[in-house]
Formats: C-alpha cells, structure tokens, sequence
C-alpha cells in the first residue's frame, strides 16, 4: 500500500512524500500538529498541512538560520529563538559555550511535547540543558518587553499565514531589532526567492531601513517548496565577521566555510530585484 503525504503551500505547485505510518496528529488551539514517520526522510513535523522539518534534511534550515549569525558576533550570550518549539534551532545554539541562556518563545506547548518525543534521535533533548529557557506565550510581546537584551535573535517560524503572518511585518522587524544588543544580529526564516519575491523585497527594505547590513541568505533543503528556503540577516554587524570565526564544537552536517560564504550569492533575477 501507498500513502502520500501532499502539500500545497501555492495554489499552483504541489509536493508529495510517501508516508509509512501517522504518528501524531492533533489540533490545538492554535494548529494541526502532525508527525508521520516516511520511507525516506525520516520522522517528519507538518503544521497545518505544511512540512516544517524533516529529520533527513532539517540541517540544512537549522544550521544556517544559527550559525550564521551566531558566527558574525562576538562571543553571543543571552539567544532568543522566536518559535523553534521542534528544538532543532535551540539544539545548534547551545553548542556554542559561550551561551549562557537560550530563550525559546513558543506560542503552543504541544509543538515542544511531541517534538520531544518524536525528534529525540535527531535532536537529542536540548530542554535538559540548564541554560535553555521555555517561554510559551506570543513573541510580540516578549520582544517589546526587552529592548537591547539578546546578541542573537533566531525567528523559526512558519510561513506567514494565519497567526504567523504578523511575523514577517515591518512592526516585527523593528522589535526585533530592539531587542539586540548593540552589535547583535539576527536571522529570520524569509521564503523562497522564486515564490515570495515581492514578501522578501518588502522584508529587505524592512531590514534596510534598521540595519546597517542586512542580506539574504538561502539553503538546499529537498523537503519545502522550490527545494529550498532563504534568511534574511539583519545585523549592523556584517555576515562576514562570521567567516573569520571557527564553527563551535560539535559537528555540522550542512554548513561549511564555503557553504557559509556561497550561501549569499544570489541567482541574477532574484539579486535584481533585491539590491537594486
Ligand atoms: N515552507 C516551510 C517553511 C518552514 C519553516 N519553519 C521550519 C521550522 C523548523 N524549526
């Protein structure tokens, strides 16, 4: 027997992957939650019918929505991750020793529980460490409340529909940016260039007018629409300050030094539009 599990983020592209067996499938309060375990890509989380991560190509999103900046600031210690209830983000964060709290503000408890129980072969169980901190609540909030206190800030979030869409608009940005520390820098999840030109063009002028080097960034990831998803760096600090920088201990299974820096070269149609 064949099951496929389909997505259709755009009314005009869809993609499929052959499912074995359902392992988790809720609503919430705020979502549909569920975990099906594949023939390929391993166990993998989709909210509201659409794939977030897979346990065979999620690296590719997590390492580099972390180490890029992480890398670009001196010694980063206190880390907000705005969503990344999976773990997967706060996972390569905490393999940097100078951290002393990584916050996670995740809007629904049960992303974190069942990621807990179904990503502990990927993610281990980075909620044990002692600097991890879990907030559950609205990020909005949390991030108003703290002007200039976080080097890094990681935003892993859905895509903007529903309640994520206040995630991707200029009033988010500039939180945000508020609650860095001078110098800090931070990445947000920011599409696919192919799909979401015009939402990334509106992101960068956001980016633009509060730092002085935003850019964006893209990975390879098989598993999301295009195959791939890109970043927006926002930082008065340049990206570039993290080539210099050795990756933290542990090991990486995506980003390299030449990765890092290929990751900012942009195809001509998309760096057009962009940078003009
Ligand atoms: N189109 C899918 C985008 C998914 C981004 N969120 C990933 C969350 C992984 N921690």
């Amino acid at each position: 027997m064949s099951i496929w599990f389909t997505e259709e983020l755009h009314p005009y592209y869809r993609k499929g992957i052959r499912i074995k067996k359902i392992l988790a499938d809720e609503q919430t309060q705020y979502q549909h939650i569920q975990i099906v375990e594949t023939e390929f890509f391993g166990n993998v989380l989709i909210l509201d019918g659409i794939i977030q991560l897979t346990e065979r190509d999620n690296m590719g999103y997590h390492e580099m929505i972390v180490h890029v900046p992480m890398m670009a600031v001196d010694e980063p210690k206190r880390v907000l991750i705005v969503g990344g209830g999976d773990g997967g983000s706060l996972q390569q964060v905490l393999r940097y020793p100078s951290v002393e709290e990584a916050v996670v503000c995740e809007l629904d408890q049960r992303v974190v529980d069942l990621s807990r129980e179904y990503f502990a072969a990927s993610f281990g169980d980075p909620w044990t460490d002692s600097r991890a901190k879990l907030l559950v609540r609205d990020a909005f909030g949390f991030l108003a409340e703290n002007p200039g206190q976080f080097d890094v800030i990681i935003s892993d979030t859905t895509d903007p529909i529903g309640m994520a869409e206040r995630l991707f608009s200029d009033e988010f940005y500039k939180l945000m940016v508020r609650a860095l520390t001078p110098g800090g820098a931070a990445a947000t999840q920011c599409e696919q260039p192919f799909f979401d030109t015009a939402l990334i063009k509106e992101i960068y002028k956001s980016a633009k007018s509060l730092t002085k080097n935003p850019a964006y960034y893209y990975a390879n990831i098989p598993t999301y629409p295009g195959g791939g998803i890109g970043f927006m760096y926002v930082s008065d600090t340049p990206w570039m300050n993290g080539l210099k920088k050795s990756f933290p201990p542990g090991m990486n299974n995506y980003i390299n030094p030449e990765i890092h820096k290929a990751a900012f070269a942009l195809p001509e149609f998309f760096r057009r539009e962009l940078y003009k």
